[in-house]
């Protein structure tokens, strides 16, 4: 059963009540502005917005990726094997040829993702019902000029320990432009039969955080133990945002696939929403 909640969480006794905690999460038909912008702004922890794609769709894009191999993420700093299709910045940014091997892989998986909705691109799809939620238009963030690549497709079944994700603190100077926040979306477009929750943390990064983390990506999960956090469950063709400067983790899934259409959105300066991943 789809379910996104903010449990009741342990305050100090003498400390704000539940309303302060503003962690609230949002289920709803229909994505509003307002659900970015309080996104946005950290006072909201998660949203869902059921039946984003439908089945039909989802199923398509599902039997599209059976003719294409999937990637994954550089295995010396993510222990646990990631398919996707299609580049973060976080692959190659530190590689030697750091744009050029970028761009190559950015225009190889847009060909492959383009014709995944049954010859048409899913990542189309998504953007146009953004627009269609957003006054300010969507739009893809730059690198040197060049469009960023948005839309990757990703299988996270065994589940994804403590992280957060800023780009502009990790790759500062990178893009032509700083987003003025970054949100995560998730698409699934397969769901386990069971777990593959997202747990969102309220808790941020601190510099002093850095002397926990291993030689891992992740975060150890005791630092986050006691904070409160937004859970969701999402059911097919749901999508799921949240901050991802907000730590979060992906709890391991049940029999099944749990694969997403995933990028980032920031809101830009001019009031857009620029997309990357
Ligand atoms: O798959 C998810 O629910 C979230 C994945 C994630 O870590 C992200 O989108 O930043
Ligand atoms: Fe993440």
């Amino acid at each position: 059963m789809a379910t996104i909640q903010t449990p009741p969480q342990t305050l100090p006794e003498s400390g704000p009540d539940q309303a302060a905690l503003l962690f609230d999460t949002v289920t709803t038909d229909r994505l509003e502005p307002d659900h970015l912008l309080r996104l946005g702004a950290g006072v909201l922890g998660a949203i869902r917005i059921r039946g984003f794609f439908d089945a039909d769709q989802c199923a398509q894009i599902m039997a599209g990726l059976e003719n294409c191999t999937m990637g994954s993420y550089d295995e010396s700093l993510m222990k646990k094997r990631i398919p996707k299709l299609g580049p973060a910045v976080f692959d190659y940014y530190q590689h030697e040829d750091f744009p050029a091997v970028y761009w190559a892989d950015v225009e190889r998986s847009t060909a492959v993702r383009a014709g995944l909705l049954d010859g048409a691109d899913p990542l189309d799809l998504a953007k146009a019902k953004l627009a269609d939620s957003w006054p300010g238009g969507v739009r893809d963030l730059t690198l040197g000029g060049r469009a960023m690549f948005s839309g990757m497709i990703r299988e996270v079944n065994g589940g994804g320990g403590v992280h957060f994700d800023e780009l502009v603190r990790e790759f500062p100077g990178v893009v032509d432009e700083t987003p003025v926040c970054q949100l995560a979306f998730n698409c699934h477009i397969s769901v386990p039969s069971s777990g593959g929750e997202l747990n969102v943390f309220r808790r941020r990064w601190e510099p002093r955080d850095e002397i926990r983390r291993g030689g891992d990506y992740f975060y150890p999960d005791d630092m986050v133990a006691g904070e409160p956090y937004a859970s969701v469950c999402a059911s097919l063709g749901d999508a799921v945002l949240f901050d991802p400067r907000n730590y979060h983790r992906i709890l391991p899934a049940g029999p099944g696939r749990r694969v997403a259409l995933a990028f980032f959105i920031g809101i830009s300066g001019s009031g857009e929403l620029v997309l990357w991943s």
